[in-house]
């Protein structure tokens, strides 16, 4: 039985689906949770999904996944553009890794073109909304089953 796959996310993303439906959509986090449990399950894999809005708390489960993981998927929302924290975390962690965004990031305001944890992981998955989780799952199950 492979390791759980991470999914973690960043701050604010608890209030999904309460606000701004036309960047994010109307779907909650609760709801993304199920369908990754659903769609690892049928690829043959658990998901440890989790949401903080702590930057030294996103840090730490990067660290657990270490021995605990076989794979991240991160969406650290606004800790994406400002947190050498958890780009230095993440550089620590050798196995697949997805940086994934709901809305297309790179259609928006500037301050939301520059990445930086880009740089050090294996994939990006941006501008599929919720769909994208599921998309990552596929990806990432697809990745381990390769190493
Ligand atoms: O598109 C994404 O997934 C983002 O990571 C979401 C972040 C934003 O800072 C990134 O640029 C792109 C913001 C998350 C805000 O969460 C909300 C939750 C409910 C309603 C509105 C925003």
């Amino acid at each position: 039985m492979n390791k759980p796959i991470f999914v973690l996310n960043g701050p604010n993303l608890n209030l999904l689906g309460q606000r701004e439906p036309a960047i994010y959509g109307t779907t909650t986090l609760a709801d993304i949770r199920k369908r990754c449990v659903t769609k690892a399950k049928a690829l043959g894999f658990d998901v440890e999904f989790r949401q903080t809005n702590f930057e030294g708390e996103l840090v730490e489960s990067v660290h657990q996944a270490r021995t605990d993981a076989c794979g991240i998927i991160i969406n650290p929302a606004g800790y994406t553009f400002t947190s050498i924290a958890l780009l230095d975390a993440l550089k620590m962690f050798d196995p697949p890794k997805i940086e994934l965004h709901i809305s297309n990031v790179h259609a928006r305001e500037s301050i939301y073109h520059n990445s930086l944890i880009s740089r050090v992981v294996t994939a990006i998955m941006i501008g599929f909304g919720a769909d994208g989780y599921e998309l990552a799952i596929q990806a990432m199950a697809g990745m381990v089953k390769r190493d």
